[in-house]
């Protein structure tokens, strides 16, 4: 019975999913589902990154929170548009909470949707939310075990983002060992090491941004 049931969940979210993906498409929009352990500094990155690119890429985000305002009220005082799911109590976004929060966003305007998904590091990965990409972060804080202990998630990550590279020496995270393991687990995945406090390789980040925002346009586009 709980099989049936949670298939039922799945394939309903799945549908959901895929008329996300049309309407992305439609508005050449490139859509990332960010997802990440609490506190990994999700949020932090995405007010470096409005700022980074303002001018340049017209950024939405949707906040993903359990409770709360706040990560959609620090996103907007960094110049993108912002607008908050609280799940009340729920895991994870699904397909349809993602489909009810771009409405209230000015998608024929924007460029890039982030979507900052409830901090977990298990749920999350079940659920397709019509996106293009899926970015991992990790904050070195929380050890370089992590792909090896949630390979699920990591396995299915577009990009890894590994952030407050400011604090590693005051940790044990084994950069070389990290490195590894997720070339082993998905090689394909690209490795971005960042700070978010002191700016650093968020160039780099940005830059990707750019250039999935570029493909999306010009596929939109017929090009
Ligand atoms: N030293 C340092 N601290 C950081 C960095 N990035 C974020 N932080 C801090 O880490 C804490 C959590 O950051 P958030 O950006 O709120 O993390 P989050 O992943 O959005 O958290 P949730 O939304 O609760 O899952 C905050 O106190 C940030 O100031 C960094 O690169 N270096
Ligand atoms: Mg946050």
């Amino acid at each position: 019975m709980r099989v049936v049931l949670r298939s039922k969940v799945l394939q309903s979210n799945e549908q959901a999913a895929v008329a996300n993906r049309e309407l992305f498409g439609k508005h050449g929009l490139a859509v990332i589902n960010m997802m990440s352990s609490p506190g990994s500094g999700k949020t932090t990155i995405l007010e470096q990154t409005a700022r980074t690119l303002q001018g340049e890429v017209k950024i939405g985000v949707i906040e993903g929170d359990i409770q709360s305002t706040l990560d959609a009220e620090r996103i907007a005082s960094s110049g993108a548009e912002a607008v908050q799911i609280n799940t009340e109590g729920a895991c994870h976004l699904d397909a349809s909470m993602v489909a009810a929060a771009v409405q209230e966003l000015p998608m024929s305007e924007l460029d890039l949707i982030v979507v900052e998904n409830v901090g977990n590091l298990v749920c999350p990965a079940e659920f397709d939310l019509g996106e293009d990409a899926r970015v991992i972060v990790l904050s070195v804080t929380e050890g370089n075990d992590k792909p090896l202990k949630y390979p699920v998630m990591f396995r299915q990550a577009t990009a890894i983002v590994v952030n407050k590279v400011d604090l590693i020496e005051h940790t044990d995270f084994d950069r070389a060992a990290l490195e590894q393991d997720i070339k082993d687990l998905n090689p394909r995945a690209q490795l971005f090491w960042v700070s978010a406090r002191t700016g650093e390789g968020i160039g780099e980040w940005c830059e990707w941004l750019k250039r999935r925002v570029a493909i999306r346009r010009g596929s939109a586009a017929g090009v």
